[in-house]
């Protein structure tokens, strides 16, 4: 059968990611003897006649569309894969089904407001084969698992079944896609989370079992990328790459034994961060690890169900800084139970442990079937019919408002560090925020950026250059200019550069003769 695969993804921030998920459907797709086509539309000029277009030449008789984000930090994403949905109804007959982790999280929300009469929840491999099986046979969906299917105005669905032995599953079909145009590639050494955290819709995405690739073929997979792409990056998609452990540790001992040339990065939970495992972290290519800290309050991690103490995540930096490692913590502030004291005792750790990067949010996005949407019934944050398919926010009843003023202060005197506010995203064709009258970019300043990108490790590349960028057009700003200059780049490399590693910048600066002595 001829199927079109189309990735909706058009997030760039905070990095380009490839579509890993749709890789492997289109691999499982393929070995099944379909004929696949896919479209990625995050590289598309021109979206709508890049659709008609494929649709005319493949002559699909399925569709398959990948749906990552529903929302980014700031805008509702769903209206404008309407239009997707509403368009491919238009020029092609097949039947359209979508899956994917956006999809996901609420399916029949999701499906109803798309206007799509199929989807897929949960892994897609072995599904969206069924799917196509079912197509070719005439006979209905109701067989295929995780299906979402409307019939006379009535969605129904049927259990999702996750795939047991995931080191059997095809390779990511990546032949179909720019590979080598994304910030980073997407790899897997398990699926499943055991935690518990009251926000999280990750254990229900994946499943609370971990199932865990062999990391003989994880390692192998990502060394064919090297070997066959010349793709050098690559980002762990894992929940959690260091649980467990030991896994975790075989996976880093065999990527080590693969030879140079491989960076990566990749959420980590702070407990058992030991310094021997951030050696090996360090010893397989990590560039960057990003822990998911949430907090530095005691009260705080126990309101949000966090198994690990403030201790362990001081450590964990402690222990990624002596090996070498960059460290990235991601926070998420104003969950149940947080007040005035406990966001104190965050921001006076964070002040001491100082790790390198810092990316905060305030505010939680209230997810359906996550503990914390209980919560916010309980505290008439939201209503008990809210379906939630609209963002909705939860902030601690002891703050309210003054999360975001404390929040603020506190971020304001770290701009090196990244603060978003989680309280409102702007809805499809809402007006965008006007663009402030930034200073431009000479010839010479962007030349001077190429350059001394290109000393930063490529995994960290893209974040880097957005913050020397906005670095850089800030000081500009402050000193008057109406064009950054190399002196504006070279200072702000200088001050965005994590202090660890800020003696390398300045080498590198050196060499290019953009600082003296
Ligand atoms: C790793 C990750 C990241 C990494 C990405 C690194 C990379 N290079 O890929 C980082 C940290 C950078 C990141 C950033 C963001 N992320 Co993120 N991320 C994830 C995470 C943990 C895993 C995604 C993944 O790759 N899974 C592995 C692949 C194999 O699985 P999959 O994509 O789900 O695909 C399977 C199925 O979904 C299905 N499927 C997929 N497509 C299709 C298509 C069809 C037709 C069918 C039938 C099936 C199917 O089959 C696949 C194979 O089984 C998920 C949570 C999760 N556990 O899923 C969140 C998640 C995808 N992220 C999310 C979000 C919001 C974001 C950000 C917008 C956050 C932000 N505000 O900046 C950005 C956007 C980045 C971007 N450019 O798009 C949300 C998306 C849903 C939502 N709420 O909108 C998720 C679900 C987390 C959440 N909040 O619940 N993310
Ligand atoms: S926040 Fe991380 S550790 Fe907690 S449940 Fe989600 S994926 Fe698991």
């Amino acid at each position: 059968m001829r199927i079109l695969l189309i990735s909706l993804n058009r997030e760039t921030e905070p990095f380009t990611a490839a579509p890993l998920g749709l890789a492997l459907v289109a691999g499982a797709l393929e070995r099944a003897g379909h004929e696949v086509r896919a479209l990625d539309l995050l590289f598309s000029g021109r979206p709508e006649d890049e659709i008609r277009e494929a649709v005319k030449l493949h002559r699909p008789e399925m569709v398959g569309l990948s749906l990552r984000n529903i929302e980014s930090s700031t805008e509702f994403l769903l209206p404008a894969y309407r239009d997707v949905a509403a368009l491919l109804k238009e020029v092609c007959a097949a039947p359209v089904v979508v899956g994917g982790p956006g999809f996901s999280i609420m399916p029949e929300q999701v499906l109803d407001y798309l206007g799509l009469d199929f989807g897929i929840a949960g892994e897609g491999e072995q599904a969206a084969v069924e799917f196509a099986r079912a197509v070719a046979d005439g006979t209905g969906p109701a067989a295929v698992s995780g299906v979402c299917y409307r019939t006379d105005g009535v969605i129904s669905s049927t259990p999702k079944n996750n795939i047991e032995d995931l080191s059997a599953n095809p390779a990511p079909a990546w032949g179909h896609f720019p590979v080598k145009e994304y910030d980073m590639v997407g790899v897997q050494s398990k699926r499943g989370c055991s935690f518990s955290c009251v926000y999280c819709t990750y254990p229900s995405l994946e499943g609370r079992r971990m199932r865990l690739i062999d990391p003989v073929a994880v390692a192998d997979g990502i060394a064919s990328l090297r070997d066959t792409h010349g793709i050098g990056s690559f980002y762990f998609v894992d929940n959690v790459f260091n649980n467990p452990k030991p896994h975790a540790e075989e996976v880093c001992r065999e990527l080590a034994a693969r030879g140079p040339g491989l960076e990566w990065a990749a959420l980590v939970t702070p407990a058992g961060l030991d310094a021997g495992f951030a050696r090996s972290m360090r010893d397989a290519g990590c560039a960057s690890v990003e822990i998911g800290a949430d907090s530095l309050s005691a009260r705080a991690l126990s309101g949000l169900g966090k198994p690990f103490s403030p201790e362990n995540v001081a450590d964990a930096v402690r222990n990624c800084r002596d090996a070498g490692l960059m460290s990235m913590l991601f926070l998420i502030l104003g969950g149940p139970g947080e007040d005035e004291d406990t966001l104190q005792e965050t921001f006076e750790a964070l002040d001491r442990i100082s790790p390198d990067k810092v990316f905060a949010v305030a505010g939680i996005r209230i997810y359906p079937g996550a503990p914390l949407a209980k919560t916010a019934v309980e505290e008439g944050v939201i209503g008990r019919d809210d379906n939630l398919l609209m963002p909705r926010f939860y902030v601690s009843e002891k703050l309210g408002e003054r999360l975001y003023d404390l929040a603020g202060g506190y971020f304001r005197k770290h701009p090196e560090w990244i603060c978003y506010e989680a309280r409102g995203v702007m809805s499809g064709g809402a007006a965008k925020p006007a663009a402030s009258a930034a200073p431009g970019w000479g010839r010479d300043a962007q030349d001077c950026l190429d350059l001394v990108i290109s000393e930063v490790p490529r995994l960290i590349r893209p974040m880097a250059k957005k913050a020397a960028v906005r670095k850089a057009g800030l000081l500009a700003a402050e000193r008057g200019l109406a064009l950054v200059t190399p002196a504006e780049v070279r200072d702000a490399f200088i001050s965005e550069t994590p202090g660890p590693f800020r003696a390398s910048m300045k080498n590198s600066l050196a060499k290019f003769g953009l600082l003296d002595g």
